[in-house]
């Protein structure tokens, strides 16, 4: 028999926001309802990543490719299409920016611009999509420099650097469909209830295991990696001293991310130094990187560039910029920094 889970525990996503909001005697209301704008996308998202194979049109790649070159899948074009619609029209954003589109996205006219910002990741992963391996999305929050004001929002709104992140989190559509956010306070993790049609909190205080026996990174790269990053490979995989790790890799970043979260663990997606294609790495900040530092660093983690710096400290120059990318247990990042 199915083995329910204290009946304290099963607050729903919905009630959760209210209870955080009443918290804060200043707050409209407007984090909550953009909240619910995007958890309803996610819904629809999660729905159709569900019967995708069953579906006609939704696997496989369209004719297009994005702004970096890469091809659009499908479900790519989709998730971006359900994201910018229900969040642009929620009344609470006055400009959003997605990994999918070239320019910033403005609210469409006659609807209300409001105090946020979000950058957003529709469908990370997507290579993974046509064989069935978890995805996710990837959303980061910001309030805009003015938030009295009432027009559409500018590039500078949206090109803040990662710790002044409101909230930040992911849903990865995995065995079960799970959203994992923080606002500041910790990590919360809560899972769709497909019966329901609600995500329920499952996972109150999410944090990092201090140190973890898992290393995740593309190592069919090893050849374009400077010598500092294959000596820290080397070291991890070496049978002197502590058993070595244990590689695991799924080429989806909140997949990836999400089972270091549970099991400790270190990602690392550094930048590579003989070809010209990824000099920064591979990563976007805006859209993937500084959400998952932020998350990181709520649940005790660590998480910097390949050369050593804070990731939160990061202001992007531009929507689609990339960064390489060091993330996981605390002591493992410790231990990744003195090779450098
Ligand atoms: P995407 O957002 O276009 O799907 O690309 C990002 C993905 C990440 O999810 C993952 O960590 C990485 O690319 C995998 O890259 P690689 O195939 O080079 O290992
Ligand atoms: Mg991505």
């Amino acid at each position: 028999m199915n083995q329910i889970k204290p009946q304290d525990n099963l607050i729903s996503l919905s009630q959760f926001l209210i209870e955080e909001q009443l918290k804060l005697p200043y707050a409209t209301g407007g984090f909550t309802a953009l909240m619910n704008h995007l958890v309803y996308a996610a819904k629809i998202v999660s729905r159709e990543v569900r019967k995708a194979g069953l579906l006609d049109n939704v696997l496989g790649a369209t004719n297009q490719q994005n702004i970096q070159g890469e091809t659009v899948m499908k479900l790519d074009d989709y998730a971006d299409r359900i994201f910018t619609h229900a969040l642009t029209i929620c009344g609470h954003l006055c400009a959003m920016a997605s990994e999918e589109q070239e320019d910033l996205i403005p609210i469409p006219e006659g609807y209300k611009c409001g105090k946020y910002t979000i950058a957003i990741d529709p469908l990370d992963g997507s290579s993974n999509i046509d064989s069935n391996v978890s995805i996710g999305t990837i959303f980061s929050i910001h309030r805009r420099r003015d938030i009295e004001a009432k027009t559409q929002g500018e590039l500078e709104d949206i090109l803040q650097p990662g710790h002044k992140q409101r909230c930040a989190g992911y849903i990865v559509y995995g065995s079960s469909t799970m959203l994992v956010m923080s606002m500041g306070t910790g990590v919360v993790g809560f899972t769709l209830d497909p019966s329901v049609g609600e995500f329920l909190l499952s996972h109150p205080n999410m944090k990092m295991p201090e140190s973890g026996t898992i290393y995740s990174v593309n190592e069919g790269n090893y050849n374009y990696w400077s010598p500092e990053f294959q000596n820290y490979i080397k070291n991890i995989k070496s049978l002197e001293g502590d058993k070595p790790k244990t590689a695991r890799y799924i080429g989806s970043l909140v997949a990836d991310f999400h089972r270091n979260l549970l099991k400790g663990g270190i990602f690392l997606y550094p930048n590579d130094t003989k070809s010209n294609k990824y000099p920064n790495g591979k990563l976007r900040l805006l859209y993937e990187v500084a959400p998952m530092a932020f998350l990181a660093e709520q649940a005790g983690g660590v998480a910097v560039t390949v050369d050593g710096r804070r990731i939160l400290d990061l202001t992007p120059s531009e929507l689609h910029e990339r960064s390489t990318m060091v993330v996981g247990s605390k002591k493992d990042v410790e231990h990744y920094l003195t090779f450098i």
